[in-house]
């Protein structure tokens, strides 16, 4: 018998994800999540936590929260038991663990773009199965919605992150530059207990390209997206949203990270995403498999 999450996800979609490193699934969270999903968002805005930062210019601004199903039991309940898990598995074809979540929240008005990067080097992970997904209660246009280079997970390299801090400079030359940057443009404005900007910064790996000075030499995807629909995107790929537009309404965006059967932990040198701390008092190392650390992240689904 087929089950109504292989009806959902075709064989085609599946392999869209896998050939372009993103799929845009629509109308398959049904109004019950959507409401949840923009309660748990609603409610980490009105009350931000030490985890909550924000990129700030003098027209918009963009706030990000690290872990906020640590504190909302809306958006765990989301991600735990909403159709996410069974989407991400039946695309992976293998069990699903959660990693972590974000929330991006881009209040009404002129919308603040994020700008062009891979995720795979903010975080303490390393594989092929790390598959996130993207979704917004909110109508989202295609000119603010999530866009992605097109195959882009696939060309094997791990872009050095856009944060962090110069190793080649002081801490005084580094608050200067700090400093600079709010005079002149976009800033951070840190949380109590996050920063983009304090990890040290692994020149080793190579910058990110610049791709918005030159969209039109990138095979770039993006798409409008509804309440009920679905943007799930592989971890390596590259991908931003546009700004500069402007919305009668939020932006709110909910980003979970979740992980197939091949992810493991890896210490990078310019960690910026801090490792959950329950996991850090199971003293992790290098190579071991998400899956030794099963009450850190929970196993979600299993192919029947
Ligand atoms: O919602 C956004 O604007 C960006 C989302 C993002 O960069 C991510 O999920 O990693």
């Amino acid at each position: 018998m087929v089950s109504p999450i292989e009806e959902i996800v075709s064989s085609e979609q599946s392999s869209s994800f896998h050939r372009d490193g993103a799929v845009h699934l629509q109308g398959v969270l049904d109004d019950k999540w959507v409401e949840l999903l923009a309660e748990g968002l609603d409610e980490c805005y009105e009350q931000p936590d030490g985890m909550s930062s924000a990129l700030v210019s003098s027209e918009s601004e963009l706030r990000i929260d690290q872990f906020p199903a640590a504190r909302s039991k809306k958006l765990k309940k989301f991600i735990c038991e909403s159709p996410l898990p069974a989407l991400v598995g039946s695309i992976l074809n293998g069990p699903i663990r959660f990693y972590m979540d974000q929330m991006f929240y881009k209040p009404a008005g002129l919308l603040m773009p994020t700008p062009w990067h891979q995720d795979t080097s903010y975080y303490n992970v390393e594989g092929h199965d790390l598959v996130r997904a993207w979704i917004s209660p909110d109508i989202v246009p295609r000119e603010a919605s999530l866009e992605i280079v097109k195959g882009s997970h696939l060309w094997n390299i791990t872009y050095r992150p856009l944060a962090g801090r110069d190793p080649d400079l002081s801490q005084e030359e580094h608050e200067a530059q700090m400093s600079m940057a709010k005079e002149f443009g976009i800033y951070e404005r840190p949380g109590e207990d996050f920063s983009y900007n304090s990890a040290i910064m692994d020149k080793s790996l190579p910058e990110t390209p610049n791709i918005e000075a030159s969209r039109d030499s990138f095979d770039i995807l993006n798409w409008h997206f509804e309440p009920g629909d679905v943007i799930l995107f592989h971890g390596n790929v590259l991908h931003a949203a546009q700004g500069e537009i402007d919305l009668a309404y939020p932006r709110r965006s909910h980003a979970i990270m979740y992980a197939g059967p091949n992810i493991r932990y890896i210490k990078r040198p310019g960690q910026i995403i801090p490792d959950p701390i329950a996991l850090l008092e199971q003293n992790p190392q290098t190579g071991q498999l998400l899956s030794e650390f099963d009450q850190v992240f929970p196993l979600l689904w299993e192919p029947s």
